[in-house]
């Protein structure tokens, strides 16, 4: 099995990165390819696909139709072992780290593991853990049964993060949810990023260049955006060149 892949991408890139993702039931595969394929323009450097309640065929026939008009990396966002597909490059194979539910924790891994091995697709081990930063809970909030953490619960975060690093998980994924009225606080990250090493995605609620730079100087590795591009796609530009402006000193 190759190594951590987010770690081969931030050396091999020397800065921050910015992953966009694409949610398949939100438009029609054709459509997602042209928001792939304007955001691959802007600089994105790979093209997540998933979604809260997305089907094993739209998933396909949406992957394939990124697949055929760009060049870059596509991982599969899973929201169930439905959603792993041979198109893909990648998948997150990840356990929802602060899930009360065993389905998030080792049931849709466990029926989605044999899958990935016969597909040949490469798994990206993540830690994922959903930050309730909002009053309006977000559609993953209200599906994930969770140990909550509220934006302040800090400690909280940074435990199950050390989870996902002592269980040798490659990167973490502190997330908002989609369409979040607040991002992951600024110091949740940094204490984070302070005492673990593995890389930091973090995603949820980042609409602006402004939002996604305090996110990469408080020890962000990786920005995702995705609503964003459905309602004012020229907004990814003015995000990505906002990450690519921040002063990067590799550790990785
Ligand atoms: C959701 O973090 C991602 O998994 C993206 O969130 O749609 O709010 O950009 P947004």
């Amino acid at each position: 099995m190759r190594g951590n892949v987010i770690e081969e991408w931030l050396r091999e890139k020397g800065r921050k990165l910015h992953f966009t993702l694409i949610d398949p039931d939100k438009q029609k595969p054709s459509d997602a390819a042209r928001i792939a394929e304007t955001c691959a323009s802007y600089g994105t450097d790979a093209i997540m696909v998933g979604g809260s309640t997305i089907s094993r065929k739209k998933s396909e026939q949406t992957t394939i139709a990124i697949k055929d008009c760009i060049d870059l990396p596509i991982i599969t966002f899973p929201n169930s072992a439905n959603a792993v597909n041979e198109f893909s490059d990648y998948i997150f194979f990840m356990c929802l780290m602060n899930s009360r539910d065993r389905r998030f924790l080792i049931g849709e891994q466990f029926r989605g593991a044999p899958l990935v091995e016969k597909f040949g697709v490469h798994p990206i081990g993540m830690g994922y853990i959903i930050v309730s930063t909002s009053r309006k809970r977000t559609t993953v909030e209200r599906i994930a049964k969770l140990d909550v953490i509220g934006e302040n619960e800090i400690e909280k975060a940074l435990n199950y993060a050390l989870v996902a690093q002592y269980f040798g998980m490659h990167c973490i994924y502190l997330e908002a949810g989609s369409g979040a009225e607040k991002p992951i606080p600024n110091e949740m990250i940094m204490t984070i990023n302070d005492k673990v090493e593995i890389p930091i995605i973090v995603g949820g609620g980042i609409r602006d260049g402004k939002t996604a730079l305090d996110k990469v100087e408080h020890g962000a590795d990786v920005i995702v955006t995705g609503t964003i591009a459905e309602d004012n796609i020229k907004k990814v530009k003015e995000i990505i060149t906002a990450i690519e402006s921040y002063e990067y000193d590799s550790s990785y």
